[in-house]
């Protein structure tokens, strides 16, 4: 059985989660990290010497960065949904996978962490607000390309859903004032009523 180490409310995890959800595929899931700590233990090392989440196991193949490990579970279990064939859809959905991670996720990481995990009283009001500024224009991009399509590729839903998914949940849930985003609102109310999303996009953050 597939096992995934790591807390569910990081949002690197929270992408292997739903990943596996979707598919369907049975998994166990360990605590790590954040709290529950043993992220720094000799053999959690072993496995990712970073000492991050998420890490998987399966059948004996162990992998970290989530984004390959969604690749990795999208393409061996669901290469005709989530990760297509065709040369040109799979760039695609990758295309918004990297900018998931160098992008988006890093813009809002700022507004994040001293809104929720940072105690009131020591956040950094300027850091908020630079955050949510290259946030809000990412976000903007996103909302046009979304009111073209019902999904970031087009009419299906694939991978790149799932990881920028994670982050637009982050997003829309962060306690600030957002410039409504009709179209980026709509597909996350979509992402919101599928069963696979349930586990991350009922989440509070934390
Ligand atoms: N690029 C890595 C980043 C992993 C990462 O930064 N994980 C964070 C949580 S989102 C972590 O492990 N933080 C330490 C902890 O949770 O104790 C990935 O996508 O898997």
């Amino acid at each position: 059985m597939l096992r995934i180490w790591g807390r569910v409310t990081s949002v690197n995890v929270q992408k292997v989660v739903w990943c596996a959800d979707e598919i369907g595929l049975a998994c166990e899931r360990i605590d790590v990290g954040g709290k529950f700590g043993g992220n720094d233990t000799a053999a959690y090392l072993a496995m990712n010497p970073n000492g991050l989440v998420p890490v998987i196991e399966d059948d004996g193949f162990v992998l970290y960065e989530s984004n390959a490990i969604v690749r990795y579970l999208a393409a061996k279990h669901s290469a005709d949904r989530l990760w297509p064939q065709d040369l040109q859809q799979r760039a695609d959905v990758d295309r918004w996978m990297e900018w998931q991670s160098t992008a988006y996720t890093p813009a809002m990481w700022g507004a994040f962490w001293q809104l929720i995990r940072t105690p009131e009283g020591q956040r950094d009001a300027g850091m908020i607000e630079g955050s949510c500024v290259k946030t809000d224009k990412l976000s903007a991009i996103l909302d046009a390309h979304l009111a073209a399509r019902p999904f970031l590729c087009g009419e299906e839903f694939t991978a790149a859903d799932i990881v920028v998914g994670c982050a637009a949940h982050r997003w829309l849930n962060l306690p600030v004032e957002r410039v409504p985003r009709p179209h980026l609102e709509r597909w996350y109310a979509d992402l919101k009523a599928r069963p696979g999303s349930r586990q991350v996009t009922s989440q509070a953050l934390s």
